[in-house]
């Protein structure tokens, strides 16, 4: 009744930015991302029937602002009458500042309380789950490339390749926690911005465009697509009513860092989230060379760096 997984955060290229069901947690768009290697979130759910609620524990701490999304995630693996749990969770990166720690958090919940209980369900299935908590964390549960598409009633994912290798460096800029959370942003997205309606209808045709430079490996196409679908999901943020703005000025610095080393021919280009740092999307022998610009960018406060890694997946058996 106790198992522990991993799962590592994931980055998307082309964005997933509105609900298409709220209720449902169904995107209204699909999103095509990178799950990464190097930063990761362990959790260890242990489920009790001499326990009278749940519990949560985040790097050793207890948290009950989390608590109830926790306990949905675990009625929707384990089915309502499961057992109540005690979970314990450790990340190695910051949480709720735009490094995607909901997606590693939910994505290894899933698979731990799927092998605590012995439920027997597959990737997709927790994918679905996982996804209907944190749109994002669908994505985490695969490795490498991975494609999320929108469906009526439900999402697919599935991994492209993991067979090109691609780096991404992060320039933290800050580590606190951001003011609005993602998912009420892209609710205020959907109801303000003027330009709401073109982001999701001009999706499908940015992730063909993504697709293909994938397929080509071709990576000054994948650039030039992932930054417009970047600056496009931050055009609505801007743009909603009361805004949004994501960034701070050492974010807007590093983007000038960025175009600089393209302007030397590095092959790099960025991507942002609801969060003001940057990650620097580049080919292997550029990693030095883009982490050195960086971190020499004034107000940058340190440097993540990490390969694409493997989908959440169980760790021992506790
Ligand atoms: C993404 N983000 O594709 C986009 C880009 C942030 C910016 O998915 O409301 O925490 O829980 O489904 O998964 C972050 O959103 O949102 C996110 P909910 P989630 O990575």
């Amino acid at each position: 009744m106790r198992a522990t997984a991993q799962a590592q955060p994931n980055i998307a290229l082309i964005k997933y930015w509105g609900k298409r069901d709220a209720e449902r947690n169904l995107p209204a768009v699909g999103s095509l991302s990178l799950t990464l290697e190097t930063l990761w979130t362990r959790m260890t759910v242990e489920f009790d029937r001499d326990l009278e609620a749940d519990r949560l524990q985040l790097n050793g701490e207890s948290a009950n602002d989390m608590l109830p999304r926790i306990s949905r995630c675990l009625d929707l693996v384990a089915g309502a009458d499961r057992a109540r749990a005690a979970v314990t969770s450790e990340c190695n990166f910051p949480i709720a500042a735009g490094l995607a720690s909901s997606a590693s958090a939910f994505a290894a919940l899933v698979v731990a309380a799927s092998e605590a209980a012995a439920t027997g369900s597959d990737t997709l299935t927790l994918a679905r789950i996982a996804g209907a908590v944190s749109g994002s964390a669908a994505r985490s549960l695969y490795p490498g490339i991975v494609l999320l598409t929108a469906g009526d009633k439900e999402i697919r994912v599935e991994t492209v390749t993991s067979d090109w290798p691609l780096e991404l460096v992060v320039a933290v800029t800050d580590e606190s926690a951001k003011a609005v959370g993602s998912g009420a942003a892209m609710l205020r997205s959907a109801a303000t911005s003027p330009f709401y309606a073109a982001w999701v209808e001009q999706q499908a045709q940015d992730i063909v465009t993504a697709l293909d430079a994938v397929r080509e490996r071709n990576f000054s196409a994948l650039a030039a697509v992932a930054e417009h679908n970047c600056l496009k999901m931050h055009s609505l943020t801007w743009t909603s009513r009361p805004p949004v703005v994501y960034w701070n000025e050492v974010t807007m610095s590093c983007i000038q860092t960025v175009r600089k080393l393209q302007a030397d021919g590095v092959p790099v280009f960025f991507t942002i989230d609801a969060g003001p740092q940057l990650k620097a999307v580049c080919l292997p022998q550029a990693v030095p060379a883009v982490a050195a610009s960086l971190e020499a960018t004034p107000g940058v406060r340190r440097i993540l760096q990490s390969g694409l890694g493997a989908g959440a997946h169980r760790l021992s058996p506790g």
